[in-house]
């Protein structure tokens, strides 16, 4: 199976959860790509009625349009019943590294606003330590001087061999700006920074920080697949 095979089949299982009538949070990237497409053909399929989506990115609020999902925000919606939403890693505790697609903020925003948050991934997202991929780990900072805030994030966790990195896109090297109009630097860490509720204090306590893409005790169910099939972790 490719891994986007793999990431169709924990969709799609997500989407069993989903019940009619429910307010339900949108996520971003790949995987959550394919739960809002299966959201879509049941609502159209009318095996799913009265759902109201509040889409966690401008792009997941495009595919959800296009589906003709009906849609809302938090202001109308602040408490929703189930959001469903990838991750770049999760730890054995649940806790997840999310925003290598930069829409981290909104994401946090929703599923912070829900009853249940049911994680997909595909296996290769499983780490022993958040950080442990050696892959980024996002925070949205203000562009107002970024250089000094990127600077204060690596001199935080310098202990841990942290390089701070800003975020470009395009291939003229311009700054990745995100749904809000802020930056991303993406922070690199060469060892387990230890005490994840510490470290994300320390990052929320720069001021010019915005959110960072640490998801502490948030996920109430993951679902994993894999090629000897999907397993389902529940808090
Ligand atoms: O950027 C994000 O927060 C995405 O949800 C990410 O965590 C998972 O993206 P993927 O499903 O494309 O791997």
């Amino acid at each position: 199976l490719t891994q986007d095979e793999l990431k169709k089949i924990a969709a799609y299982k997500a989407v069993e959860y989903v019940e009619s009538g429910m307010v339900l949070g949108l996520g971003t990237g790949s995987t959550a790509k394919h739960a809002v497409d299966r959201i879509g053909e049941l609502l159209r399929q009318g095996k799913l009625k009265n759902i109201i989506g509040i889409p966690t990115s401008k792009k997941t609020h495009e595919q959800a349009v296009s589906l003709g999902i009906p849609l809302s925000d938090l202001d109308s919606h602040p408490v929703l019943d189930l959001a469903i939403d990838g991750a770049d890693e999760v730890d054995p505790h649940l806790n997840l590294v999310k925003g290598r697609g930069g829409s981290l903020l909104r994401e946090k925003m929703v599923e912070c606003a829900c009853k249940k948050f049911v994680v997909i991934v595909d296996e290769s997202k499983l780490v022993k330590y958040l950080g442990g991929s050696g892959l980024a780990m996002p925070v949205e900072i203000v562009p107002f001087c970024w250089n000094f805030t990127a600077a204060r994030l690596q001199k935080l966790f310098e202990g841990y061999g942290c390089v701070a990195k800003l975020r470009t896109s395009g291939e003229n090297g311009e700054p990745f700006v995100t749904d809000n109009g802020n930056y991303i630097v993406d922070l690199y860490f060469k060892e387990d920074i230890g005490d994840l509720n510490v470290a994300s204090d320390e990052i929320l306590r720069l001021a010019g920080v915005v959110e960072h893409g640490m998801f502490l005790g948030m996920a109430t169910t993951l679902i994993v697949a894999g090629e000897l099939g999907i397993t389902i972790k529940n808090k």
